[in-house]
């Protein structure tokens, strides 16, 4: 799919190194023809470690590159020489990011902190030189430990989205628009149900150069929970969002029900989902004269602060990013 930067999952497939041979060397010098064994030890296999990077929002950069392979330990050599470690390979993911055995599902790791490293594959470990198996009954022993060898497997790695906002609304309420005008993302608009396919990501700048994040998901319908339109697949990455900002359009034929319908998608899908902050948003107000406009707001839901806003208009936005700045704060 070609729109958006969000790739939400990715398969991948990851081997660490193999540890060097130890090795089985004799010394030999001019006058000493029986020198001792003075083989060094393998070095370490790379490992595959994965880095939590707060500056990453998608998974995108795995998309084209899905096969690391860290490199293999160094053999071991004369005079107790260690073999080179083998040099890590190190993948940056963003935060929220799940990592799960490919073929049984499992989750075997989570990373949620900055900078946070994971080994996914550790490296085998390098052989023993011969010089560690000397012995009283064996002085000149002419065996070394092989190197371990690397593990390879597949992962499934998988993004959450940790979007401090996430946009609940039905499909056309507004939602990429609104994301638009927020943020420099440049999600697709269009007068037509289902434009957003994939959820979208914005930065929302904010005085002082502060800012947040918000999440454009595709539109939720009734029945979502159970798999209708497309919003159930993306309801979990709404579950990471500190504040849901639902999207009603002016032109609903009862906002009341509509955000009803929403909630109790949320709650079929996840009850926790209702436990979070929200706030609901009448948007394309630019359609309302001051008349509508009071007549609609002694018909609001109970229970959440409302406000109005269009996106077109440009109409309280500065308010919207207000609000959501003291929630999240
Ligand atoms: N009048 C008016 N129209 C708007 C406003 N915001 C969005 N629209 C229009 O509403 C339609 C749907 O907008 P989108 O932003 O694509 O809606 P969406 O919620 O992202 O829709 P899906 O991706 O299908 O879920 C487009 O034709 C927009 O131009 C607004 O503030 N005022
Ligand atoms: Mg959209």
């Amino acid at each position: 799919m070609t729109e958006g930067n969000f790739v939400d999952y990715i398969k991948i497939y990851a081997s660490s190194g193999k540890g060097g041979r130890g090795s089985a060397h004799l010394h030999r010098e001019k006058y000493n023809a029986k020198g001792g064994p003075d083989g060094g030890d393998g070095g370490r296999g790379g490992h595959v470690i994965l880095r939590g990077d707060k500056a990453m929002w998608t998974l995108f950069h795995l998309k084209f590159k899905r096969h690391f392979r860290a490199e293999h330990g160094g053999d071991g050599s004369s005079n107790r020489s260690t073999g080179k470690d083998g040099s890590d390979v190190i993948i940056p993911v963003p935060l929220g990011t799940i990592i799960r055995d490919a073929d049984t599902d499992e989750i075997l790791f989570e990373i949620t902190d900055d900078q946070e490293d994971i080994i996914l594959l550790e490296g085998g470990k390098g052989g023993r030189g011969n010089w560690h198996f000397k012995s009283s009954t064996n002085q000149t022993p002419r065996y070394a430990q092989p190197g371990i060898d690397g593990i390879e497997a597949w992962f499934r790695i998988e993004l959450k989205i940790l979007a401090d906002v996430g946009l609940v609304g039905f499909p056309n309420a507004g939602k990429s628009t609104l994301l638009s005008v927020l943020t420099a993302a440049k999600p697709k608009i269009a007068d037509y149900a289902f434009t957003t396919l994939k959820p979208n990501l914005g930065i929302v700048e904010y005085r002082n150069h502060q800012s947040f994040v918000m999440a454009d998901i595709p539109g939720i319908i009734e029945g979502a929970a159970e798999g209708k339109g497309l919003g159930h697949y993306f309801l979990r990455h709404i579950e990471r969002n500190s504040l849901l900002l639902f999207l009603i359009p002016a032109d609903s034929d009862d906002i009341k029900k509509e955000y009803e319908i929403l909630l109790n998608e949320l709650k079929k899908h996840n009850p926790e989902l209702l436990d979070k902050q929200r706030l609901l948003a009448i948007s394309k107000a630019d359609m309302l004269d001051d008349e509508l406009k009071t007549e609609i707001a002694e018909e609001l839901p109970e229970g959440v602060e409302t406000l109005f806003i269009s996106s077109v208009a440009q109409q309280g936005l500065m308010e919207l990013k207000d609000k959501l700045w003291s929630f999240l704060n």
